[in-house]
C-alpha cells in the first residue's frame, strides 16, 4: 500500500521545485544557525543565495562523520536545546560517538517516513507488528516503533535478543510483521526449526529487514524459511534512522523519500558525482530536518541509483541495495572483496549452511583471506574427503567469481556466532598482531 500517495507519486517536475525550495530553506536554516556549516561555505565560497537551482547543490561543501566527532556532542545541531524532544547517538567504538537530535516536527516526519515503509510491506491497522531492532539510543527500535503507531498496527516492541520469547509472543500474539536486522531474522527462523514450530502456527506475513548489508540470496533464504515477504529498508542515524529508503513489493530497488533527501552517488575518491546506474558512495542531503540537518553527508555506503519509473507507481528515485560500507571492504592482495560477495557465492551454492564469516590475517606481507561457514550436523560427520570435494568447490567459485584467493574452512554447526543486532561477518586478526 502507498501511504502518502501524494506526495509518493507526485510528478518528477512537481517534486523538483518542491526540493529546490525546501533546499534552499536548509542552506539558509545552517548558514545561520550552524557556526561549522558556516566557516566551511565561507572557505569554499558559498553563500545561501547562490543555491538557485538543484543543481548547485554540488557547488557546497561534504559533511563527514569527523565533523559529527569534532563537534561532539550538539556542534552541528540547528535548533536551540529547548526545541530538541529526543536525542539518538551511535556507539563509537572509537573516540566521540555521533549523536543527532529531533525537533518534535522531525519525529512527526521521521513517524511519517517509518509508516510509509510499513505500509509498502502491507502493514495496516490489523497488524500486529513486532519490533526486534534494539530499543535505545540505536535509532532501529523506536524509529520503526512510531512508524508502527501511525499506521494504527498493535505494537510489540520487544527489542532485540531473547531469541526463544520473541517466537513464543510472534505465536502467542499472532504477529504479522517482523521487524530486525536480516541476521537476526535468519536466527529466529533457525530457532523457530529448532522449537518444532510448525509455520501454521504464525501468522508472518512480511518483514522489514535492514540496518546491515544483505544479498538477495539471503532475502530468498529469508522468504522461504520464514514463508514471508523480505523486504529492504535503509537508513542512518545522521540522515534520519530507518525510512530514509524503502523497498515497494517490487522489490526492485529502494526508493529514497525524496520530499525529504536529496541523494547524490559520488566517485568516493575524487567526490565527482555520478550518473544514474553507476555505483558509487551514496550522498544525502536532507531538506525537511530543523534539528539536525545534513548537507552532502557522506555515507560511506556503496549503491546505484536508478531514475526509471517503477510499477508500483511511486516515482521518487530508487537505490540499489548496498553492497557494502567502504569501510566493511576488505583488500586482498590488491582486490576489493565484499562480505555479500562471499555472502552470495555461499549461498547461491547452497552446499552450506548460511552462516559465515571472513577471516583476514596477514602472513608476512601478504594479506590471507578465509572463510569460515557452518555446516550441517549430517555433512559435518561425513568423510573428510567430501568435506574437502566442498571446501575446493567453494574455493573455486569464490577465486572465479570475486578473483580472490580465499581459503574455505567449514565449520561445525553453531560455531559461528548468532547475531542479535547488526551482524559481524569480518574478523581482522591483522589488528590484533599489530
Ligand atoms: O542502522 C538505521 C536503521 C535501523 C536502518 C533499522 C534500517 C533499519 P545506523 O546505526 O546509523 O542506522 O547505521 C547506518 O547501516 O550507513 C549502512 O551502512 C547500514 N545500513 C542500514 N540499512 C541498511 C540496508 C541504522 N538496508 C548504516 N542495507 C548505514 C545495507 C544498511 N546497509
Amino acid at each position: 500500500m502507498i501511504w502518502n500517495r501524494p506526495m509518493e507519486t507526485m510528478s518528477r517536475d512537481t517534486l523538483a521545485a518542491l526540493q529546490l525550495e525546501r533546499l534552499q530553506k536548509t542552506v539558509e536554516r545552517v548558514y545561520h544557525n550552524v557556526p561549522a556549516y558556516r566557516e566551511k561555505m565561507q572557505a569554499a565560497h558559498v553563500t545561501p543565495a547562490d543555491i538557485k537551482s538543484l543543481e548547485d547543490l554540488q557547488r557546497l561543501p561534504f559533511t563527514y562523520k569527523q565533523d559529527l566527532r569534532d563537534n561532539y556532542p550538539f556542534g552541528l545541531f540547528a535548533s536551540p536545546m529547548k526545541e530538541i524532544v529526543r536525542l539518538h547517538a551511535s556507539s563509537g567504538t572509537t573516540g566521540n560517538p555521533t549523536v543527532v537530535g529531533y525537533t518534535r516536527r522531525d519525529i512527526n516526519t521521521w513517524s511519517e517516513l517509518t509508516a510509509r515503509m510499513l505500509a509498502s510491506a502491507g502493514a495496516d491497522a490489523d497488524s500486529v507488528i513486532q519490533i526486534g531492532y534494539g530499543y535505545g539510543l540505536f535509532t532501529g527500535g523506536l524509529g520503526v516503533h512510531y512508524g508502527a503507531e501511525k499506521v494504527g498496527a498493535s505494537v510489540v516492541p520487544i527489542s532485540g535478543g531473547n531469541t526463544k520469547r520473541q517466537i513464543k509472543l510472534m505465536e502467542d500474539f499472532g504477529t504479522t510483521l517482523l521487524a530486525c536486522t536480516p541476521s537476526y531474522a535468519l536466527y529466529l527462523a533457525e530457532t523457530i526449526a529448532e522449537m518444532g514450530i510448525a509455520r501454521e502456527k504464525l501468522k508472518l506475513k512480511a518483514g522489514v529487514f535492514g540496518a546491515e548489508p544483505w544479498t538477495e540470496e539471503m532475502r530468498r533464504e529469508l522468504e522461504y524459511r520464514l514463508q514471508i515477504l523480505a523486504i529492504d529498508i535503509y537508513g542512518l542515524s545522521e540522515v534520519m534512522g530507518p525510512g530514509v529508503a524503502t523497498e515497494c513489493p517490487v522489490k526492485n530497488g529502494l526508493h529514497i523519500a525524496e520530499d525529504h533527501f536529496i541523494p547524490e552517488i559520488i566517485n568516493a575518491e575524487t567526490g565527482e558525482p555520478l550518473p544514474y546506474g553507476e555505483a558509487g558512495e551514496l550522498v544525502f542531503t536532507t531538506i525537511t530536518k530543523e534539528g539536525f540537518p545534513v548537507i552532502r553527508y557522506r555515507t560511506r555506503d556503496i549503491s546505484v541509483l536508478y531514475e526509471e519509473p517503477c510499477h508500483c507507481g511511486r516515482t521518487h528515485v530508487r537505490m540499489g541495495k548496498v553492497s557494502g560500507r567502504t569501510d566493511d571492504m576488505v583488500i586482498i592482495r590488491g582486490v576489493n572483496v565484499f562480505p555479500t560477495q562471499v555472502e552470495s557465492v555461499l549461498l547461491s551454492l547452497g552446499l552450506t549452511e548460511p552462516h559465515y564469516v571472513l577471516v583476514i590475517d596477514r602472513e608476512g606481507l601478504l594479506d590471507t583471506l578465509e572463510v569460515w561457514v557452518e555446516v550441517s550436523e549430517k555433512m559435518f560427520s561425513d568423510e573428510v574427503r567430501k568435506l574437502e570435494k566442498v571446501e575446493r568447490k567453494i574455493q573455486r567459485e569464490l577465486e572465479s567469481l570475486l578473483g580472490v584467493t580465499a581459503k574455505v574452512k567449514l565449520v561445525e554447526p553453531k560455531t559461528i556466532e548468532r547475531s542479535e543486532g547488526k551482524a559481524k561477518r569480518v574478523i581482522d586478526r591483522r589488528k590484533l598482531t599489530k
